[in-house]
């Protein structure tokens, strides 16, 4: 029998998702509740500075080729179908929810409402119902919860359901494996089956906005942000690895976010309400702010524990992409909420493993649109399956897997704000130079 427990559940109840067969349904748990669940149900344990420590499974990076758009009439115009844009029929999108329900069935589950978009005008109300406690956490830590008074009328612009239990059978489904990430956006969401990689989460939100933000006068952006102490933003384009996170946690300036951004009328405004830092060969020193982060309220993905339960950075013996998620008030200093100014310095991160671009350059603005198009650099091992050494790679917008329109749409948007606010374009090589 389905029944609704946790502080807050909403007047919204999953059988407007269809959902309605479920066991006990964890309404909108915060850290310590979750983080107690998770241990209960043996989804992780705990490291010498609490933090929780899982492991992701047989993924543990994003799972590009499984990735799905659901053909509709709407989008089917809008959409740059390919090999990043996967189209999916709509009868197949049907099927794969029903089976999902199906699985479901009787399950626990755990439902987190919040925000993407830190900008209240500019904001998507996110439900994420998750199988498991741990990746609950993760979405609580990485979104933005709204206020307590807020949730009970919460209704979602767009819903979650990840299963990470829940395999699809590629015969029957249309899906290349049995892991599934496929977005309606007739339907309003997106369903995560046969992955525990909690990155799928964010990234396919991310998606949805790189999809929905753009007609709103408001350019997504695959960057990490940061302001000056004179109130100088500094955004950071880059693919995973290139240093947005690492970059953006700079003692001298403040954080606004690490990796997704959009750029409206207003200025730039973080779409999450967490980091999601790389911790392979993570230091005290490096580091420091990552560092500090990692502690109750965080959670680690995929690290070896030593005897004293202290996470052993430089073991990438399960992947190379060792994660960590936090708040981003985690990070001292942090600007709440995550909003600031238009940009000054636009930087493109290129993290060039073959030692050819310079250090840094400053970019005109037909090179600002050439670099962003191209969006070149080196794919690092781990992020993606299958990448196991640095191989050249260019990513339009520097995040070509989240872009559901045509570069093109999001290079006019670039360079229309940057020549309206006269910000500098630089090429900053994060690479090898030589
Ligand atoms: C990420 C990515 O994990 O860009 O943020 O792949
Ligand atoms: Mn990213």
């Amino acid at each position: 029998m389905m029944k609704d427990i946790g502080p807050v559940v909403s007047r919204h109840g999953l059988e407007n998702h269809g959902i309605v067969k479920a066991g006990t349904v964890h309404w909108n748990y915060s850290s310590a509740a979750l983080y107690e669940e998770a241990l209960r149900r043996g989804e992780g344990t705990a490291s010498v500075d609490g933090a929780l420590v899982t492991v992701t499974g047989r993924h543990t990076g994003r799972a590009p080729d499984d990735k799905f758009t659901v053909e509709e009439d709407s989008v089917r115009d809008s959409i740059d179908w390919g090999d990043v844009n996967r189209p999916m029929a709509p009868e197949k999108f049907e099927g794969l929810r029903q089976k999902m329900l199906d699985y479901l069935e009787g399950r626990q589950l755990f439902v987190q409402d919040c925000h993407a978009g830190a900008d209240p005008e500019h904001r998507l109300g996110i439900r994420v119902v998750t199988e498991h406690a741990w990746h609950n956490l993760f979405a609580r830590n990485m979104f933005i919860q709204p206020d307590a008074g807020e949730l009970r009328e919460f209704i979602p612009d767009f819903t979650v359901i990840q299963a990470p239990g829940f395999l699809a059978t590629p015969e029957e489904d249309g899906t290349n494996s049995e892991t599934v990430i496929t977005v309606s956006f007739e339907n309003k969401l997106v369903l995560i089956g046969g992955s525990g990689y909690a990155g799928e989460i964010k990234k396919s939100i991310f998606g949805v906005l790189n999809y929905m933000l753009p007609p709103r006068g408001v350019l997504p952006m695959h960057c990490s942000a940061n302001v000056g102490p004179d109130g100088d933003v500094a955004i950071f384009f880059g693919l995973s690895g290139t240093g947005k996170t690492t970059l953006s946690a700079d003692a001298s300036r403040t954080l606004i976010g690490d990796d997704e951004h959009g750029w409206g009328p207003g200025g730039v405004f973080n779409f999450e309400g967490g980091c999601y830092a790389k911790c392979i060969k993570l230091s005290k020193e490096g580091e420091p702010q990552i560092w500090n982060a990692i502690r109750f309220g965080s959670v680690l993905e995929n690290l070896i524990l030593d005897d004293s339960r202290a996470p052993d950075y430089d073991d990438g013996s399960i992947t190379e992409n060792t994660r960590v998620t936090y708040p981003v008030d985690f990070i001292p200093g942090a600007v709440i909420p995550s909003v600031g100014g238009h940009p000054r310095n636009v930087i493109f991160l290129t993290a060039d493993a073959f030692g050819v671009l310079p250090p840094v350059s400053r970019l005109s603005p037909e090179q600002a649109s050439y670099y962003f198009i191209n969006g070149y650099t080196s794919k690092l091992a781990g992020t993606e399956a299958g990448v196991t050494e640095p191989q050249p790679n260019f990513s339009p917008g520097f995040g070509g897997p989240f872009l559901p329109r045509q570069p093109g749409a999001y290079a006019r948007m670039l360079a229309d704000r940057v020549s309206k606010h006269g910000a500098d374009v630089w090429l900053l090589n994060t690479g090898w130079t030589g």
